[in-house]
C-alpha cells in the first residue's frame, strides 16, 4: 500500500464528535501497552503520528487518521489498565460500545494481541462485542520479534484457537514482519486500490 498522506484529524470523546463522511474506517483495538500506537505508526511508515507511551492507559479519546484522502484509522483508546478508575472504564466501555454499534462505516476492526501474554478476558469481551455487532474482525498478534520462532508459531496456534478465529496474522513493529498481510486484508475490506 502507498500511503501518500496520514494525517491526524480528531480526538472524539463523545459520540458526537465522530466523523459522519462515509470513508471506510478500520478500527484498531487491544488492551493498553499491546503496541497499537507502535503497529499504526509503523504500518503508516510515519513516524510518531499514533502516539506511542510506556505510560498506558492515557489515551481516553477515539483518534482517527485520514489516509491518502480515502480512508481512516481509528485508534480505540486501550482497555485493561489496572489504575484506571471505576468511572473511566464506564465511559471508555460506553464510548467504544456507541462507536461499534453505530458506525455504518467502519468495514474491519483489527483486535491486537500480545504475542507474550496471548488473549486475556477483555480481549475475549472485546471479540463478543464485535460479533454481537456482526461486525468483521481480524486478530493481530503483536511484538512478534520477542519471540524465537517455534515460540511464535505455538502462540499463533494458541491465539487462534483460544479466540476461535482461523487467521491470526503475526506482526512486529521493529522488523515490520506482518505489515504486507496486514495491508491485503485491510485493502480488501475497505475495497481500496492501489
Ligand atoms: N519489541 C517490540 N516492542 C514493541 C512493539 N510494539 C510496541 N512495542 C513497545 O511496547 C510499548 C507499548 O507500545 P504502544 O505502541 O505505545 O502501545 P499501545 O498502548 O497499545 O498504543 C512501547 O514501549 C513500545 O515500544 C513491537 O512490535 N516489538
Ligand atoms: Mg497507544
Amino acid at each position: 500500500m502507498r500511503v501518500k498522506s496520514a494525517q491526524f484529524k480528531l480526538a472524539a470523546t463523545t459520540p458526537a464528535s465522530f466523523p459522519t463522511d462515509s470513508r471506510p474506517q478500520i478500527a484498531f483495538l487491544g488492551r493498553s501497552n499491546v503496541g497499537k500506537s507502535s503497529l499504526l505508526n509503523s504500518l503508516l511508515g510515519v513516524k510518531g503520528l499514533a502516539r506511542t507511551s510506556s505510560t498506558p492507559g492515557r489515551t481516553q479519546s477515539i483518534n482517527f487518521f485520514l489516509i491518502n484522502e480515502q480512508f481512516y484509522f481509528v485508534d480505540l483508546p486501550g482497555y485493561g489498565f489496572a489504575k484506571t478508575s471505576k468511572e473511566n472504564r464506564r465511559v471508555w466501555g460506553q464510548l467504544i460500545e456507541r462507536y461499534l454499534a453505530e458506525t455504518t462505516a467502519l468495514v474491519l476492526s483489527i483486535l491486537l494481541v500480545d504475542a507474550r501474554h496471548g488473549p486475556t478476558p477483555l480481549d475475549l469481551q472485546m471479540k463478543s462485542w464485535l460479533q454481537h455487532y456482526g461486525l468483521p474482525f481480524m486478530v493481530v498478534s503483536t511484538k512478534a520479534d520477542k519471540l524465537s520462532t517455534g515460540e511464535r508459531s505455538r502462540t499463533l496456534r494458541q491465539v487462534g484457537s483460544i479466540l476461535e478465529v482461523d487467521q491470526v496474522i503475526s506482526y512486529s513493529a521493529v522488523t515490520r514482519e506482518g505489515t504486507g498481510p496486514l495491508w491485503d486484508v485491510i485493502r480488501s475490506r475497505a475495497g481500496l486500490t492501489g
